[in-house]
């Protein structure tokens, strides 16, 4: 096995270069980069002419082995970190959720507990918070300041599940904000929404084209407003998950003019697909049941000017995992939990393995998103604004070697059959995308070599992640 490696002639490719070098690897970090280096026999040399050598992505929102209410996500730490892998992301930040019975630190030992035998690449975890008091305030802080998890995600969403009221959102964005730390959002009206679908089933509408008709986008955009000026108050920084239309956006671009620390990422699917796909009224819809669902063409054109001027700085996937027929894990992990009632579809689907290519496509090749850009969304950004960088999210001496070789002048067609999740379909079935991934290295080891595995299980490593890097 091979320690060093010499990466020969690739164009770099980092949130701000662009340029032909070589870079060396040693020690599972950046050694050197510099023209014509030379090295021994020892040292093993890839030769990337052709090909972008960019850094490993980050994707700062999966779901693997989430156990949702009844449901869990049928990717294990295993699977999904292999699925991320391949298609060139080498660092995930999942969720540890705190139960009723534990502390925050109870869920991130938990998770720890199971991911640490199964991960293939780099993670850290957000922990979810349902449940505010003084205790969990303590517990929040020993959490940032001694296991190196600074970000905490809270819903405005299900009620009776996972909602926080208003004041328990803004006591926890006045200490993590006071703390360096991030607290990430879904902002989504929970009881109105929940009013819709109630009244929705009452009306015998059970098809799952109503999770979309029951979630309407001024209710994520009310939601937003909310948490926006709920932090404004606790004058700390805040993180909108899954932005998805206009009527959020909005709020989050004037938020940003006034000068309030407001960051937010959107996904592959809100750019991909639009609202037409709930046109459909038989039960293939149910692939399109995530929470915020798909909206309409519109919202992608503000989608995409926002994350051309910066009011949206990260892509990340919200792999969420759900089987359409009976999974490994049987019902529980399936949407046919939902074949009669709508609101009992597990929400989500998966991405890990296609946002970078599926974005290369619709982003780089048509020319909405410049290839700096394009670091800077799905590894650079994600990596600054959750305490990564510049361990993670650039091409630098001292940095990790999490390295991708990816090859801009071939196509590939994409296939459920040939991904490495456990989920038993893809919302890219048959289409055709731009790019590849050709190599991956995680801290100077080669992981991914074409269709080849060279990773093992377990040599992921958790991440401490330090403060915020906002500005
Ligand atoms: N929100 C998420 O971020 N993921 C899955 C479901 C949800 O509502
Ligand atoms: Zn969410
Ligand atoms: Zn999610
Ligand atoms: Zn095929």
């Amino acid at each position: 096995t091979h320690t060093t490696t010499l990466i020969r002639n690739g164009r770099i490719i980092t949130a701000s270069d662009d340029y032909v070098a070589d870079v060396l690897l040693q020690d599972g970090k950046v050694h050197t980069i510099g023209k014509g280096i030379e090295v021994g026999p020892d040292v093993r040399v890839v030769d990337a002419s052709g090909l972008y050598v960019l850094p490993g992505g980050v994707d700062t929102h999966v779901h693997l082995e989430n156990v949702i209410g009844p449901t869990i996500t049928t990717d294990t730490f295993a699977s999904g970190t292999k699925a991320a892998a391949f298609g060139g992301t080498t660092t995930i930040v999942d969720f540890a959720l705190q139960t009723e019975l534990d502390s925050p630190l109870g869920a991130i030992a938990r998770a720890q507990r199971s991911a640490e035998s199964q991960v293939n690449v780099d993670y850290s975890l957000h922990v979810i918070i349902k449940r505010v008091d003084e205790q969990v305030l303590r517990d929040v802080r020993h959490a940032m300041h001694f296991e190196g998890v600074t970000s905490f995600k809270m819903f405005m969403a299900y009620p009776g599940v996972m909602m926080a009221d208003d004041a328990s959102i803004f006591r926890m964005l006045r200490q993590v904000g006071a703390d360096g730390g991030m607290v990430a959002l879904h902002a989504e009206n929970g009881t109105v929404i929940d009013l819709l679908i109630k009244e929705a089933l009452e009306a015998g509408h059970t098809s799952p084209r109503y999770h979309a008709l029951t979630r309407p986008s001024l209710m994520e955009g009310e939601a937003t407003h909310r948490g926006i000026r709920l932090a404004e108050l606790a004058q700390a920084p805040i993180y909108f998950v899954h932005v998805s239309s206009n009527d959020a956006l909005k709020h989050i671009v004037s938020a940003r003019a006034e000068g309030i620390p407001v960051f937010a990422e959107t996904c592959p699917h809100y750019l991909l697909f639009d609202d037409s796909v709930y046109d459909n009224d038989d039960f293939e819809t149910a692939k399109y049941v995530m929470t915020p669902p798909l909206r309409k063409p519109d919202d992608q054109k503000h989608l995409w000017r926002a994350l051309r001027y910066d009011d949206l700085q990260v892509i990340a996937t919200d792999h969420c995992p759900f089987c359409m027929k009976e999974g490994h894990l049987g019902l529980r992990s399936s949407k046919l939990r939902g074949t009669k009632n709508f609101a009992e579809i597990p929400n989500g689907a998966p991405g890990i393995e296609t946002r970078l290519v599926s974005l290369f496509d619709i982003g780089v090749m048509q020319g909405k998103l410049s290839l700096n850009r394009f670091v800077e969304l799905t590894s650079t950004t994600p990596a600054k604004l959750f305490g990564l960088f510049p361990k993670k999210g650039t091409v630098a001496v001292g940095s990790d070697a999490d390295i991708v070789l990816f090859n801009p002048n071939v196509s590939q067609t994409i296939h459920a059959k040939h991904l490495h999740s456990n989920c038993d379909h893809t919302l890219l079935e048959g289409r055709s995308l731009q790019g590849r991934v050709e190599k991956v290295f995680l801290r100077g080891n080669l992981i991914v070599d074409g269709e080849h595995w060279h990773g093992r299980e377990g040599m992921g490593q958790f991440v401490k992640r330090g403060e915020v890097r906002a500005f």
